[in-house]
């Protein structure tokens, strides 16, 4: 199938009010048809998208700093990852890998051992979510360890699942009234130099005094951190914390797990998020930008690991199905041509300036974080540390009345987020940034 380009231009394009009419109306069957447990940030109904654009049922152009939450890596329907899903669908969709296996889902597993950190054997297994694959992470490292209890980090994200639940640290909205929680998580300090004020080493010690205090080595089977957190608000550790609880896992029998589900797959500036600090994780969990927006999710890891699982132990219906896993093989691939590692690093270094000299006028910045095209900006009540949740929802909101898609995150909820698909154009990214500008301006005054 020839790729076509698209006729969406990458403009931004606003048209009526946002949401619109048409995304009104389907918004009012919505209410009668959908539950309000599921939530949408901006209420504007998609119709189209290419690139770094959405466009929506009244035919706005907006534009899209969000990715769908860094899934969207190599921009909406890219050609190459439209055709190999549509040509894919077109041969077989759903056999089920533990029924009939097929090829794609081999050729993930190749390259995700290829492309993840360290140079050990390494297998794979591929699930549907993230939450699914982290689920699964958990259950290797149990069984490869005989031990249960499982480190995460204050404000960790790990999904809505009932073990990842516990695993997560925000009780509104993932948790409140949904438990009792799974047993065996323990929650110790997470590095978070704005407000910790600690160096990587010094957070490590920290966290490393409360595992054997509240826990003790010998009973922990994984400690499970994301590289970067994401929904908690983009914390990047100080630099030597991962080193240090990694070489600690090590000399514990502990097994060293890397939520790479957000981070991963070049959103950072590099593959996956560890690297920057040459950490090689024994366990690692993907999915997101992994295909672009199919369903895929993957644990990859060392093979004595993985492989101590007996045989039919890990598994589910459509885990790694031939639709999703030729979608991320696709993905792949557009990673390694359009050099998206890189790209990255220089849409990251595009916003940071901006933002940094937006914090300059604006006491409202605490700090402006994060790594290649995953930036975020801390904001504060001026002169203090406290989270101003209300100007984060202002600013979000007012981007999107003006054509611009941008998440918050944050433990407090007072973290703006950027997570552009890696194809924008300089001049797409600046509007965005433009219009983000000037909102942000606009509610801190
Ligand atoms: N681990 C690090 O970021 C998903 C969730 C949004 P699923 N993050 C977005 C929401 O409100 O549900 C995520 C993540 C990290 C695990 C997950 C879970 O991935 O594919 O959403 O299950």
């Amino acid at each position: 199938m020839a790729e076509q380009p698209s006729d969406i231009e990458q403009t931004r394009v606003v048209l009526t009010e946002i949401p619109g009419p048409a995304s009104q109306a389907i918004h009012a069957r919505r209410e009668a048809a959908v539950s309000t447990g599921v939530s949408s940030g901006l209420p504007v109904y998609i119709e189209r998208g290419a690139g770094a654009i959405l466009v929506d049922a009244d035919g706005n152009q907006l534009i899209d700093l969000g990715s769908g939450i860094a899934v969207a890596s190599v921009g909406h329907a890219h050609p190459a990852v439209a055709s190999a899903v549509a040509e894919q669908a077109a041969s077989f969709i759903h056999t089920c890998f533990m029924v009939t296996p097929y090829e794609e889902y081999v050729a993930v597993a190749e390259a995700l051992s290829e492309l993840t950190p360290g140079d050990h054997p390494k297998v794979s297994a591929l699930f549907n979510s993230g939450a699914e694959a982290v689920e699964n992470a958990v259950k290797v490292a149990r069984l490869a360890t005989s031990r249960a209890a499982i480190i995460v980090f204050e404000n960790a994200y790990h999904g809505r699942t009932n073990l990842t639940m516990a695993l997560t640290a925000k009780n509104m909205p993932y948790k409140d009234r949904f438990g009792p929680f799974a047993p065996e998580i323990y929650r110790v300090p997470m590095s978070y130099p704005l407000r910790d004020g600690l160096t990587g080493p010094e957070a490590a010690a920290r966290a490393i005094q409360a595992i054997d205090t509240l826990v003790g080595a010998h009973n922990v089977a994984a400690v499970l951190i994301e590289p970067i957190q994401g929904e908690g608000g983009f914390i990047v550790p100080a630099p030597g914390f991962l080193p240090a609880l990694s070489a600690w896992s090590i000399a514990n029998g502990v097994v060293f797990i890397a939520d790479e589900i957000q981070t991963g797959f070049c959103r950072t500036g590099d593959w996956f998020a560890c690297e920057h600090e040459g950490v090689i994780p024994d366990l690692i969990t993907t999915a997101k930008g992994i295909a672009a927006g199919m369903p895929i999710a993957a644990v990859t890891g060392r093979t004595e690991l993985m492989d101590a699982v007996h045989p039919g132990g890990l598994g589910g219906t459509y885990g790694g199905n031939p639709v999703a896993a030729a979608a991320s093989l696709a993905t792949i691939k557009v990673m390694r041509d359009e050099n998206l590692a890189d790209r990255a690093r220089e849409i990251g270094a595009t916003i940071t300036a901006r933002l940094e000299r937006l914090a300059g006028d604006l006491g409202a910045i605490a700090e402006v974080r994060g790594r290649g095209a995953m930036i975020a900006c801390e904001l504060v009540v001026p002169g203090t540390l406290e989270p101003d949740a209300a100007l984060a929802k202002a600013v979000v909101t007012e981007c999107g009345a003006n054509g611009v898609i941008a998440l918050s995150c944050g433990t407090y909820g007072n973290v703006l987020r950027l997570l552009p698909p890696l194809v924008i154009s300089d001049d797409l990214l600046n509007d965005g940034l433009d219009v983000l500008e000037s909102a942000l301006r606009a509610a801190s005054s």
